[in-house]
């Protein structure tokens, strides 16, 4: 008997800080709709940091629905759920805890839905090994299978967009669409000519160190930083509130102070940029979709354990130079060296071109481990196949 594929799938997602959590969730949601064709409803406990990636989520409402996912507000662990709540597949974004009685209604459902653990991004090498493993519930008669995001074919893959890159490649090629969407921002035509960057980082990056370099360099530098992020370095640097449209330039440097975007004029904002500095795990992702160099501002982790983590996709990624991975150490303050940008600026800006051109082939690379919610439905349907599933 051929199993059906799945129609329709809850994803959980426990916001722990920042925009990452609902960012990822909230691209996967709208991929599996608009894609697969699967009816989805997004669980989330924080709708203010999902206002701010997507300004149509209305901040108090219970139930909303937008670009057809279902949206509930997750306020606590007492909602009462029966069998009939229960979708095809059930996604836990990093390991947070399901209401209880929605897990019982998941045992108490036939067939049990398939039911997954979405897990961090990283580029270690034991990420492999554990992707897909399942885990027996110790009670109740289901299985719980670990599902990693990831960079080679025996992972997850990465979130992309099946048109993704052909709207990038459009935008990309029309100078005017730049121009029209940067003017949007307030740049003027001699910050678009400058060498433009984009700055999302955590306020304990060398976030001043960096401005002074870009302010005794030889070349035009205009720095575009979304509201709320290195807001003191940036005030600092602007002598005023950095707020948006609050604007100032120094030596080489132009400082803009952008709004925070919508996650798809986050992308284009990437797009018309020469240069990206990403945090986290979404927008770092987003950046190697971008076409261009990146420096990733990794999320900080215990014992220093993000070191190991940086290492390792500085020993996989190929479109980088010299000059690239000293800057990502650099930023990330992983190594002994001083920091040093005003003499590794001038020799990675002369090699931002080079490593443009190598990004193609990286993302080649990426794109052939296939997408992220395509290889999700895909493990979802080998598990409907098997006979303990019914
Ligand atoms: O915001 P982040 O630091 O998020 C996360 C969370 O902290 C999470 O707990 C942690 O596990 C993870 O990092 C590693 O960085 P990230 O992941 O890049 O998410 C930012 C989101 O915000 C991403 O979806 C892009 C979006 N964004 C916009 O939509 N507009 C903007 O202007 C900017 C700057 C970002």
């Amino acid at each position: 008997m051929v199993f059906p594929s799945p129609t329709s799938l809850t994803l959980f997602c426990k916001v722990i800080d920042n925009f990452g959590d609902i960012g990822i969730c909230w691209r996967l949601a709208q991929q599996l709709e608009i894609e697969h064709h699967i009816t989805v409803t997004l669980w989330v406990d924080d709708l203010r940091s999902f206002h701010q990636i997507c300004p149509d989520v209305v901040i108090h409402a219970e139930t909303q629905q937008i670009n057809k996912v279902t949206i509930r507000h997750w306020c606590d662990q007492k909602g009462v759920f029966s069998s009939c709540d229960v979708s095809d597949i059930v996604i836990e974004f990093f390991g947070c805890e399901l209401p209880p009685s929605y897990l019982r209604a998941m045992a108490q459902r036939a067939p049990h839905p398939v039911w997954l653990n979405f897990e961090g991004l990283s580029a270690e090498k034991w990420v492999e090994g554990c992707h897909t493993l399942p885990s027996p519930h110790p009670s109740l008669p289901l299985t719980k299978y670990f599902f990693f995001p990831g960079f080679t074919s025996s992972t997850g893959g990465l979130l992309l967009e099946s048109e993704l890159s052909q709207h990038r490649q459009k935008f990309q090629q029309d100078p005017a669409k730049i121009a029209a969407f940067l003017a949007t921002l307030g740049l003027t035509r001699t910050e678009m000519d400058a060498t433009k960057v984009s700055l999302f980082c955590y306020s304990h990056a060398p976030i001043t160190e960096l401005l002074t370099a870009w302010e005794n360099s030889k070349t035009a530098v205009t720095c575009l930083a979304p509201e709320g992020i290195a807001s003191e370095a940036l005030q600092q640097f602007l002598a005023s509130p950095a707020k948006v449209g609050a604007s100032a330039s120094r030596g080489a440097l132009t400082v803009r102070v952008i709004p925070f975007l919508s996650q798809p004029e986050y992308d284009k904002l990437l797009w018309a940029c020469d240069l990206n500095f990403v945090r986290g795990e979404d927008s770092f992702v987003r950046a190697q979709w971008a076409g261009r160099p990146f420096i990733w501002h990794i999320y900080p982790q215990d014992n220093n354990l993000h070191h190991i983590k940086l290492n390792a996709f500085l020993q996989i990624l190929t479109a980088k130079a010299d000059s690239l991975v000293e800057f990502f150490l650099m930023w990330n303050m992983v190594t002994n060296k001083p920091l040093d940008f005003a003499t590794s600026w001038p020799i990675f800006h002369k090699d931002i071109i080079n490593i443009t051109g190598m990004t193609e082939d990286w993302q080649k690379q990426l794109a052939f481990n296939g997408d992220l919610a395509s290889n999700i439905v895909k493990f979802a349907q080998t598990i409907c196949q098997r006979p303990s599933q019914k």
